[in-house]
């Protein structure tokens, strides 16, 4: 289908032309495509036109990734093809060229938009689109008003409505996923995100677990990233809940988050309003006109001022760091091959 059909078993892991020419690049004859499925301590699993292997190293890549293999007694990745996204929270890298990221939350607890909207700036922040998915609509009996009180707060986002029990809503999630397009799933434990994916696959492919009794929250239960692909094309990666959602340097995910208050807040007196107590501030204005949300006001002043604190720390940057020196090593590559 692309340059060389050797690799069309690569399609449905999201092999194209953009790839392709990308591998065509860096490698030379020796070397083998793959995308990375699962990353453990120091190594990794990659799918290959052939099969599935395990390959070392030097700079672990991230599920998502593609890479550029080579065969000597064992595997090793001999180079991390540059993303076109990646998501990753407080330093830690969580999955790489995904197109989609749905905001995954269970409707069986009490909602938490707060952290829903830091799971957006994560997302927004990756490159990646968001689209946020309310799972277990079968434990509740408003889904609508639900549906819309954070429809409200997901500005410019598409919010799916599920129930992996009785399949509502499974097919608006698959109009999200589409051929070469790679979705991951993102949010708390036990909000049925492995559930999900197993609705989809139409079979027990990952291990669930029920939430505990009283809170629901969850047990952990997934304690690694898996990529599967999904019947009628496209890739969907599932992740362990995540405990906390801290935000580092994700300034450009807050403005794609928050962009009614960016709008407003264009119109304060001082340019680096914070929107505390500055005289001439719009956004406080607005908000006290019924124009703006309180809740969301507050909820945006936290992730403002988590990232200034944060913007201190040494290794807030650390993250770029290693993103820089990857790509680094496969661009170092290219100039060897004629184009
Ligand atoms: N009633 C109902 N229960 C659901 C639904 N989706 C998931 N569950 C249940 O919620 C529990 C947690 O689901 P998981 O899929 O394991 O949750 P998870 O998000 O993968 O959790 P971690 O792997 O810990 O991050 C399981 O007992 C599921 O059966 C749903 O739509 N309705
Ligand atoms: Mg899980
Ligand atoms: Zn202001």
């Amino acid at each position: 289908m692309f340059s060389d059909p050797s690799f069309d078993a690569l399609v449905p892991y999201g092999w194209d032309e953009r790839v392709a020419t990308l591998y065509s690049s860096v490698s030379e004859s020796h070397h083998e495509p793959g995308r990375v499925g699962r990353v453990d301590r120091d190594r990794c699993t990659v799918r290959t036109a052939t099969g599935t292997v395990r390959a070392g190293a030097e700079v672990l890549p991230v599920t998502g990734d593609w890479v550029v293999l080579r065969h000597d007694d064992v595997a090793t990745v001999d180079a991390v093809l540059p993303r076109w996204s990646v998501l990753e929270r407080e330093g830690q890298l969580l999955a790489a060229n995904v197109d989609i990221v749905f905001v995954v939350a269970a409707l069986d607890r009490a909602l938490n938009l707060n952290r829903m909207e830091r799971e957006l700036v994560l997302a927004w922040d990756s490159g990646a689109r968001p689209v946020v998915l309310l799972t277990k609509a079968d434990t509740v009996a408003d889904v609508d008003a639900l549906t819309e009180t954070v429809a409200a707060r997901a500005v410019g986002v598409d919010v799916v409505t599920t129930s992996s029990a009785s399949g509502h809503g499974i097919e608006d999630v698959l109009a999200h996923i589409r051929p070469h397009r790679t979705a991951v799933l993102l949010g708390p434990s036990g909000a049925g995100k492995s559930t999900i994916v197993n609705r989809i696959l139409d079979r027990e492919a990952l291990v669930t677990a029920p939430v505990r009794e009283g809170d629901h929250k969850g047990r952990h239960t997934t304690s690694s990233r898996h990529l599967v692909v999904v019947p009628g094309g496209g890739v969907l990666i599932d992740t362990p809940g995540l405990r906390s959602v801290g935000l580092t340097g994700a300034e450009g995910g807050v403005a794609l988050t928050f962009p009614d208050i960016e709008e407003v807040g264009a119109s304060c007196r001082f340019r680096d309003c914070r929107h505390v107590n500055e005289p001439g501030c719009a956004v406080v204005a607005a908000v006290g006109g019924g124009r703006l949300d309180a809740d969301r006001l507050d909820s945006y002043r936290k992730v403002q001022g988590e990232m200034a604190e944060s913007a201190k720390e040494p290794w807030a940057k650390a993250a770029d760091n290693q993103q820089a020196r990857i790509i680094h090593r496969a661009m170092k590559k290219m100039p060897k091959k004629k184009r």
